[in-house]
């Protein structure tokens, strides 16, 4: 009944047990204009490969799911007009009613957990908006890596949310946060968000074994991987800063699953480009983590060692 269609590559690295990195796609509908979003989706696939691992892009086309999209179809995605926001509350309709749609994080959580895909990399996660306690808008992504299992690499989570509050949400619903190779909340464009981050870790391999030790425990739910911006492609806190609060401004009045997007064009127009090129740089940069976990994963298959 559901139609699971996988890409031949990912058909052969699951047959093979060898290491897959599941991709999101409203990251290439609603995140970048075209060609940059194609260009991007390509490049990330490339750096998946090349650390080690398999790439499995996921959205749903004509009513399929797919997992993994052979080029001809993520070219196809990434010029489509009218591609809908699928998050989790959208999936199965949009699976019933022979929709096309691109993935959210939540949504590509769900059907990387569905596919045996445990970890999965992009750019940021929603979280809390700003004035979220008027308009109560905070991302089905929190609710999701409270509940499916799937380790999630991003830059943080996007300066245009309110950090403070996020984090808050996420500890409420027992979502590790983990830093990578810092003790600071990266703030996507910028390293660090002056957050201190619940929880660091320095190694790929150990962050592979504490997504294997929630499952040993019967916990539910993935683990959030901070991966900040490298040093050489991040822009400085004062600049974006100062594009973000202009952007909010123009924004105001906008709602719901147009909120991200909406404001990400307007920051991209707002910083001539450069919170693009920042944006394709940390994508690369957790492609490229999310592959050594994966692969951390897959050589350390044998269930944790529980002594007592
Ligand atoms: N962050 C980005 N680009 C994006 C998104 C987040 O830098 O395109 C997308 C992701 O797919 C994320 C979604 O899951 O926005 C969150 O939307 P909302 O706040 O409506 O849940
Ligand atoms: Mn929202």
């Amino acid at each position: 009944m559901l139609e699971m269609r996988y890409s031949s590559e990912v058909a052969a690295a699951r047959g093979a047990g060898s290491p897959i990195v599941a991709l999101e796609s409203t990251i290439i509908t609603h995140g970048m204009p075209y060609p940059q979003n194609l260009n991007m989706a390509r490049q990330v696939e490339e750096d998946i490969h090349a650390a080690g691992a398999t790439p499995a892009t996921i959205a749903v086309l004509d009513g399929v799911l797919h997992i993994g999209l052979e080029p001809a179809r993520l070219e196809q995605l990434a010029q489509i007009d009218g591609a809908l926001k699928l998050s989790r509350a959208d999936l199965a309709v949009a699976l019933a009613t022979g929709a096309t749609g691109a993935t959210t994080v939540a949504a590509t959580m769900i059907c990387a957990a569905r596919a045996g895909i445990a970890v999965f990399a992009t750019g940021g996660i929603g979280g809390v908006h700003r004035g979220a306690e008027d308009s109560f808008d905070i991302s089905a992504d929190l609710h999701e890596l409270a509940q499916t299992p799937v380790t999630v690499v991003a830059a943080g989570a996007k300066a245009i949310l309110d950090l403070p509050k996020t984090l808050e949400v996420l500890e409420t619903l027992g979502v590790p946060v983990i830093a990578y190779g810092q003790s600071g909340f990266p703030a996507f464009w910028s390293r660090d968000s002056g957050l201190p981050a619940p929880l660091r870790m320095d190694d790929a391999a150990q962050i592979a074994r504490a997504h294997q030790m929630r499952a040993a425990l019967g916990l539910p739910g993935g683990q959030l991987i901070a991966n900040p911006i490298p040093q050489a492609d991040e822009i400085p806190r004062a600049v974006i800063d100062g594009w973000i609060a202009q952007a909010l401004d123009d924004c105001a009045g906008v709602a719901a699953k147009e909120v991200t997007p909406r404001l990400l064009a307007r920051i991209f127009e707002l910083s001539d480009g450069a919170s693009l090129t920042a944006n394709i740089a940390l994508v690369r940069n957790n492609a490229r983590l999310g592959a050594q976990i994966a692969r951390a994963l897959v050589s350390d298959t044998a269930a944790p060692h529980i002594s007592g």
